[in-house]
């Protein structure tokens, strides 16, 4: 039992719901180490939602609005870390759920569907009847009516050549993941440098405050976000976060 008053509180229950997932045969034994990683980076972030973080949220939010076919990745970490938040974001966006494995089994999938489920979740794409062109693990296995078909796709906590080779397909890709400089980031048409247990719950705020504007509007936050300057900028926030924590 971890007190409240522990000075690592948040992040130490954090750990415990991976250690859950990975005990459930939810989360892989590498979601262990990708935590890890990302505790690595927030710490570095000042554990807190960046401006820049802010704006991609807020812009990641108008693309699933706009889009006609969006889904929402879901992998071993998601499910342990945020599974309401996700199915609620999915829900005020109308974005289908899909599981999408790297350390791929058929028995994890269906877990993971399963405590998806038991959670109130609505459309989840369960076929893995198509393929990814140019990916050569099994994270190229999809639904042909999920997120092979999709226009929008939202990709937590991702390792780089299916968010490349989802962009190559012309879909538009939003990438959350606390390392501003691994190649998700630098592909994502949409970066959020933040962790997801914060980014899930203000996307779907955003969503929320955004469900009934114009198309118009939708389509100018879009169109005014620029993801090249809003990584520089995430970088930017680590440098000055670092030199005052220095300090
Ligand atoms: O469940 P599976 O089999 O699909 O496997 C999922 C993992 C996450 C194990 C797999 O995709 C993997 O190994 O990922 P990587 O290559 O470790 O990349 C994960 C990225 O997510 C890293 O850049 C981390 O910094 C970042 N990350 C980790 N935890 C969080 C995070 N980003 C946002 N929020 C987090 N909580």
């Amino acid at each position: 039992m971890i007190p409240e008053s522990h000075p690592r509180y948040e992040s130490l229950i954090t750990r415990d719901r991976i250690v859950e997932g990975v005990e459930k045969g939810i989360t892989s034994l590498h979601g262990l180490m990708a935590q890890g990683r990302g505790e690595a980076f927030d710490y570095l972030i000042g554990e807190k939602t960046s401006k820049s973080a802010h704006r991609a949220e807020k812009a990641a939010a108008a693309v699933l609005l706009l889009a006609k076919r969006p889904v929402i990745s879901v992998n071993g970490n998601v499910a342990a870390l945020v599974p309401e938040e996700i199915i609620r974001l999915g829900d005020i966006v109308a974005a289908p759920l899909e599981v999408n494995l790297f350390h791929r089994s058929e028995e994890r999938v269906n877990k993971i569907i399963e405590h998806l489920r038991s959670l109130g979740a609505g459309k989840i794409h369960t076929k893995s009847d198509a393929l990814i062109p140019c990916l050569e693990h099994e994270r190229a296995k999809v639904d042909s009516e999920g997120i092979f078909r999709a226009d929008a796709v939202l990709v937590p906590l991702e390792d780089g050549d299916r968010c490349e080779a989802l962009v190559k397909m012309g879909k538009t890709v939003i990438a959350i993941d606390l390392n501003p400089l691994s190649r998700t980031a630098q592909t994502a048409h949409i970066t959020i440098v933040d962790n997801i247990k914060r980014a899930i719950p203000i996307m779907s705020e955003f969503a929320e405050e955004l469900r009934n504007s114009e198309l118009a509007e939708l389509q100018r936050i879009v169109k005014e976000f620029d993801n090249n300057k809003n990584l520089a900028d995430a970088v930017d926030e680590i440098i000055s976060h670092l030199r005052r924590a220095q300090k």
